[in-house]
Order: structure tokens, then sequence, then C-alpha cells
């Protein structure tokens, strides 16, 4: 064999190779549904009396006076009266995943502290990736967290449009809080890899990207509970709804 054809040789082996790479890319597949809640409409409060104890939140709802609390958000669905769309679970990948790599999550997320809400409730995050913790209120907020795995943390932010960026380690799920306003709080999912969604005000949801294979996974609501189903994933898309009981939760 001459030395030209061995390069050649090494060439179509290497492109080989990265035909190879790029066929198993393709196997990978998306997982989306619509998270419900079956039974009662739950009773949602407004918190604006609270929200009125700082004129410069109050100010930013208008003459409407309403703000919904957030720990229960759903939709109603035309026609149906005991299902509703769930806004606000966390939907990730629970099968253990330890000794695959992922790329890091290089998209930064933001936990906004906006008319005296965290915006959004709930937000889930790869580990390490970096999440911005901002004030767009023009008075005080802290952000106080204990988390059980990884470094809490407490930040005061008494100006509008500070900014605090964090990123954890450890996979969990935890909540954040302001000890000024006692009824803001929020959620946060950490996970291992990038298979995680949060439902939208149309109780979707979506997870791109994944390996095909099986599964299981895990749906949570902070007022409904943590459930886990099993899961096969083929290539392209795959749906899987799930329904929370609004019966099941201690005291409703
Ligand atoms: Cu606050």
């Amino acid at each position: 064999m001459t030395g030209k054809m061995r390069g050649l040789c090494g060439l179509v082996i290497a492109l080989g190779v990265l035909a190879a790479g790029a066929a198993r890319a393709e196997d990978t597949g998306t997982l989306k549904g619509v998270i419900y809640l079956q039974g009662k409409a739950p009773q949602v409060k407004n918190i604006f009396s609270d929200i009125n104890t700082e004129p410069k939140c109050a100010e930013q709802y208008g003459e409407k006076k309403q703000v919904k609390a957030q720990e229960i958000l759903s939709a109603k669905i035309e026609g149906k009266e005991d299902q509703r769309l769930l806004q606000n679970a966390m939907i990730f990948i629970s099968t253990d995943l330890s000794g695959k790599t992922f790329p890091a999550a290089t998209e930064k997320k933001t936990l906004n502290q906006q008319g005296c809400l965290y915006i959004p409730h709930v937000l889930t995050l790869q580990t390490d990736q970096t999440l911005i913790i901002k004030n767009s209120d023009p008075l005080l907020h802290n952000i106080n967290a204990a988390p059980a795995k990884n470094q809490p943390f407490n930040y005061g932010q008494p100006q509008k449009d500070m900014e605090n960026p964090v990123a954890f380690k450890k996979p969990e799920i935890f909540h954040v809080k302001c000890d000024v306003h006692k009824w803001m709080g929020a959620w946060i999912g950490v996970f291992p890899h990038p298979f995680h969604a949060v439902s939208n005000e149309k109780g979707e949801y979506e997870i791109k990207g994944l390996p095909a294979g099986e599964y299981e996974v895990t749906f949570w609501h902070e007022v409904y509970g943590e459930f886990k189903e099993k899961v096969t994933v083929k290539a392209g898309a795959n749906a899987k709804d799930y329904t929370f009981k609004a019966e099941a939760s201690a005291g409703g």
C-alpha cells in the first residue's frame, strides 16, 4: 500500500466514524405532552392585599387589583368541569444516567423578582448552569435558599437591576424565599443532565435530544407531589401526558 493509499484509507475510516456519530445523533427523541389536573378546581388566593403593602409593586398591577397566588396555577379546558391544564410542574428523567456525560448548559436562565413575585415560580437547571437572580423592583428583596446538598445562599438586593449569578453542583429540588415578603417563593430543580422541563400555562412541556431507550420520568408539583412513570423513547416524537389528582393532596 502506498502512502497515498494509506492516507485515503484513513480518510475513509474517519468519514465512517463521523457518519456513525451523525446516525447516533439522529436516534434521539423528543418527549412532549400535557400535564393535567383531575378533580375539583383549586381555590386560588388573590394576594393583592399582601402585594399592596409595597406600593411600588402594587402599582405594576394597574387597576385590576388581582394577583394570583403562585402555588397552583391551572387553566380551564373548554367543556370540561373536572380536568384542568396544570402549570409549573417539573418533568424530568430520573433514570440514573451517571457515567454518561452531557454537554454543559451554556444558556443562562433568569430568576426575576418583579411586582413582588418570583418569575418564573418554578424553573429547572442543569448542574453548573448559570442562573442570574435579578431584582426588577425598585425596593429591597432578598433571596434566601437553604438547599440540602448545595451551598446555601442569601443575597440582599436593595436596588433595581441588581443581579447575582449562581450555579449549583448537586442535583436536587429546593425552595427559595424572600424574607421581606412572606408570600414570595420559588422552586429550583437541578439535574445532572439536560432532560428536564417545566409545564407552561397550557400544561405543555417538551424535552428534546433524549437518546432512544427506556427511562423513568418523574412528574413533580409543589402541592400535588411527585410521581414516577416508565417511558419508552424512540427516535422522533414521543407523547407522554400526566394527570395529577387534586384529591390525592393532603388538605387539598
Ligand atoms: Cu421580596
